[in-house]
């Protein structure tokens, strides 16, 4: 490996570091791909690059550091490596060129080729991070990994005993320096917003492997559809929720030899499914108010689990309130706006349709918000929707309320969303999971069976 393909190789990263490097080639090249005020080269004392950044990493904790120094540096001041583990800031990132040579004052071979390793001096000093490189790809790898690793890491990188024929530079000495203190000062604030940018693509790159490492994982919160899934009764003068029914349009047969396919028909508002504001008549006039229309970003939220599963069980009539609700805030904290609240209630748990329907003379008996409870969280706390195990985001007595069901009144007025017949949320913690429930586009929908899913810790 040479030296400054490695160094091109790493330039779109180290750009938007604080870097500081040694004197001769290694600064020399740096500079022949683009000098940039946030670069220091320090020139006329050897062996200090990564005190230097050392003493910037502490101070700047909000940066990112980059040394870039040699085998020759480092075995001039190997001290160094026991302050830089005393301190171990993690802002530090320590690339030491190894081309086992003082190449700058005339190639004499330096300990590194008689076997001293750096690699184990510095981990036997107490860097947390220390690994050998020998090839670009193992470079560029590793030094990614370093960057986000927020852990001291020095990197060795075994390279050819080659540099550029002089060691040129326009740039006086003194320039660099005030150059780069103006920069510390006026300017780095640019940068440590751009590293706030790129951590939030690290967060995505950190759900990818907690997600394949199994750390996070994915809890399903929706019941299978098919046509034994309960629908809503509504008393007998209003028209019924159809329930679902499948039909084959052909499975490998004379109506279509290689493939299989169904007719689906229910109501917007069956099984596990989506409440849009336009379902309501109070929320019918709002803007953005159905399937097709509202903001996807409202479909993502973290998730609030109310657990009322014994209360529910000892209740079927059990009515969240106000002071239930603050109750679990006393413990969780505050519901932060944006959020899904679900109520845990373990109604998902009753086997049969009649059990979780759960009718007598007056109607459906299963639990749900009172209005007070609603309005609390559609208002004050701004969630982004409510949502439940039984069948309807109300209770079952709720056509009795007054208004009759408050929640849909409420939520839909506010253009807050409901989520109905969830299931699993037993296996959520109260707060963490982020939940994602997207109804289908269905073109004005006012509501959609979906996927609920939640990610959460394993
Ligand atoms: C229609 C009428 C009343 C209600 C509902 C539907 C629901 O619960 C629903 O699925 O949105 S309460
Ligand atoms: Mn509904």
């Amino acid at each position: 490996m040479k030296r400054l393909d490695a160094l091109n190789a790493i330039y779109p990263q180290i750009e938007r570091c604080v870097v500081v490097t040694i004197m001769g080639a290694v600064s020399a090249e740096l500079q022949s791909i683009g000098h940039k005020p946030n670069f220091f080269y320090l020139q006329h004392a050897m062996g200090l690059a990564s005190s230097m950044g050392l003493g910037i990493a502490l101070a700047r904790p909000e940066l990112k550091v980059v040394v870039l120094d040699g085998d020759g540096s480092v075995l001039m001041n190997l001290g160094g490596y026991t302050t830089l583990a005393r301190y171990h800031p993690r802002n530090l990132l320590h690339v030491v060129f190894d081309n086992e040579s003082l190449l700058s004052v005339g190639g004499f071979p330096t300990a590194t080729s008689t076997g001293s390793d750096l690699e184990k001096i510095a981990k036997g000093a107490g860097i947390p991070r220390a690994s050998t490189v020998h090839n670009l790809e193992d470079f560029t790898a590793a030094f990614d990994e370093a960057l986000n690793a927020d852990e001291l890491t020095s990197l060795i990188a075994k390279v050819e005993a080659v540099g550029p024929a002089a060691f040129v530079t326009d740039l006086p000495l003194l320039e660099n320096r005030f150059q780069f203190q103006r920069w510390l000062r006026d300017e780095a604030h640019t940068i440590a917003r751009n590293k706030k940018e790129s951590d939030v693509s690290n967060v995505l790159t950190q759900l990818a492997e907690e997600l394949a490492s199994g750390s996070l994982k994915v809890v399903d919160l929706t019941q299978p559809l098919g046509p034994d899934t309960p629908v809503i009764g509504l008393p007998p003068e209003f028209a019924p929720s159809p329930g679902v029914s499948i039909d084959e349009i052909s499975r490998y047969d004379d109506k279509g030899p290689a493939w299989y396919w169904n007719i689906l028909r229910f109501g917007e508002h069956t099984g596990t499914h989506f409440d849009a504001p336009v379902h309501w008549v109070t929320g019918k006039d709002l803007p953005d108010n159905a399937c097709d229309t509202i903001d996807p970003n409202r479909f993502v939220g973290p998730a609030c689990v109310i657990d009322c599963a014994l209360e529910s069980q000892g209740d079927p009539d059990f009515l969240l309130t106000p002071e239930r609700i603050e109750e679990w805030e006393s413990e969780h904290g505050s519901i932060p706006a944006g959020s899904w609240v679900l109520l845990r209630t373990d109604w998902s748990k009753r086997s049969g349709a009649d059990s979780f329907i759960n009718a007598d003379d007056n109607g459906p008996h299963s639990p749900g918000p009172n209005k007070e409870a609603a309005e609390l969280l559609a208002i004050d706390r701004d969630v982004l929707g409510f949502g439940v195990e039984t069948i309807g985001t109300d209770a079952g007595q709720a056509h009795s309320f007054d208004p009759p069901f408050p929640n849909h009144t409420i939520m839909h007025g506010a253009g807050k969303f409901g989520l109905a017949s969830l299931t699993n949320l037993d296996q959520l913690p109260a707060t963490g999971a982020i939940v994602i429930a997207a109804p289908l586009k269905i073109v004005n929908g006012s509501g959609s069976p979906l996927r609920v899913l939640a990610i959460t810790k394993a």
